[in-house]
């Protein structure tokens, strides 16, 4: 390798790497090189055990049991509850509540906190770089309430355009509904500022922390974001279960967000009263055995530490943008200064997906096509992008057959 990578940390991340084990298959006879991190990634075996000790083992529905399996259930989830809080430096457990993931933590307080806060004449403000799922939420109750969506701009290098975002913010902005990285540019947008323009103009302040958690270390206590979601599945946990994290005070005045078991104090025919935070908005049985998983995940994160994490994806994300911008057909789409280890990128006169086909071939995972992002393609005039986005357990090596692939793609389109 011709470049300037440290390479004191490789032994470390050889053994982290051991411990996923789908990492070590085959696809079409070759090595699996995994780099669609940003969609999903994969999950360790500490994971993969725990799951299967607490269906072996442990398994009972929560809360409602005087049996023995429920309270040991019940503890492990409650547990898993303080790991993410812990985690995510939250002030409380009551401010953790377990969702499905981002989109349903987003359409969660869209559909609490928006229908009984928003009016016409009120203002949210996106970001041209957000998720559909940190868009069309917000259209949902917009078009429910009136309220109108006002969205920042970003700039050629994939940066907001911050002073456009504060002409943006008056006393009619009521929340601010920001993604904290960008799943299609690789952004880390400026989250400190955003919050503390937001909090001045009077407007809260809703995270989407999807592409940031498996990345960056979060506190929230510090950044006093009043909402911050994410998904398990993007931080080495499984699917099906997230995170929905909100100030308690904001919390308490919401109205809960589906009604049935687990969420109420009382039923009767005369009306109902709620359940206490967090249960309030965990209506009916959860997903049990994957909030236990996700605490898992999170300790294995945590075990690993994002001081190594963040520099072994540093060096990753450097080599690999170098390498790119030595082929001359390809163009990075997203050149921000602080970026996270992700890089969209379109080549010459070839269709994303006739690169993510070939690339796949040669057992190389990319994912093409707007990244559930279609508003960054516009801004980018692109019908598509190949994101290549990297975790933890990624190497050079895996960088070099990747380049090595788009090498190859070139030629067969030349
Ligand atoms: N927000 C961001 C920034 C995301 O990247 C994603 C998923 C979501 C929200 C939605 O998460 P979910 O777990 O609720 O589905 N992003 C991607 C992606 O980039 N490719 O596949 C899914």
């Amino acid at each position: 390798m011709s470049l300037n990578i440290e390479y004191s940390d490789k032994m470390h991340f050889a053994s982290i790497r051991a411990d996923f084990p789908i990492l070590s298959q085959k696809v079409y006879g070759k090595s699996l090189v995994y780099l669609d991190n940003g969609a999903s990634t994969q999950k360790p075996k500490q994971v993969i055990n725990n799951i299967t000790a607490t269906y072996e083992r442990s398994y009972a529905n929560v809360h409602r049991g005087v049996h023995y399996l429920s309270q040991i259930s019940t503890d492990a989830m409650e547990l898993a509850r303080g790991t993410v809080r812990g985690f995510v430096n939250a002030r409380s457990d009551s401010e953790i509540i377990f969702v499905r993931g981002a989109t349903e933590g987003i359409n969660l307080v869209a559909s609490s906190w928006g229908r009984e806060n928003l009016k016409s004449g009120d203002e949210i403000i996106l970001s041209e770089m957000e998720h559909h799922a940190n868009i069309v939420p917000w259209q949902l109750v917009s078009e429910q309430t009136g309220a109108t969506i006002k969205v920042i701009p970003i700039s050629d290098s994939g940066e907001l355009e911050m002073s456009e975002f504060q002409k943006l913010l008056s006393d009619r902005t009521k929340l601010v509904a920001i993604t904290h990285v960008s799943n299609a540019l690789g952004t880390i947008v400026p989250l400190s500022e955003i919050i503390r323009y937001s909090h001045d103009a009077g407007a809260l302040v809703l995270v989407d922390g999807c592409q940031a958690v498996p990345h960056l270390p979060v506190d929230l206590q510090e950044l006093d974001a009043d909402f911050y979601t994410f998904s398990g599945h993007k931080l080495y946990g499984p699917s099906g279960i997230g995170i929905l994290y909100g100030k308690e005070s904001i919390l308490e005045s919401m109205p809960p967000y589906q009604g049935g078991g687990e969420m109420i104090d009382t039923v009767s025919f005369k009306g109902s009263t709620w359940a206490d935070l967090p249960f309030k908005f965990e209506a009916g049985t959860p997903n049990i055995a994957d909030a236990i998983g996700l605490g898992e995940a999170v300790n294995y994160v945590s075990s690993i530490g994002f001081d190594a994490i963040g520099a072994h994806e540093a060096s990753l994300l450097s080599y690999a943008t170098e390498r790119l911008n030595q082929i001359e057909s390809v163009k990075i789409i997203g050149n921000a200064s602080n970026k996270a280890a992700i890089i969209s990128f379109v080549i010459e006169d070839v269709h994303p997906h006739d690169v993510g086909t070939i690339l796949d071939r040669d057992g190389i995972a990319v994912r093409t096509g707007h990244h559930c992002a279609q508003p960054v393609m516009e801004r980018y005039d692109v019908p598509a992008t190949v994101r290549a986005s990297f975790a933890m357990y990624n190497t050079f090596e895996e960088i070099d057959l990747f380049v090595k692939g788009l090498q190859k793609v070139q030629e067969i389109f030349s």
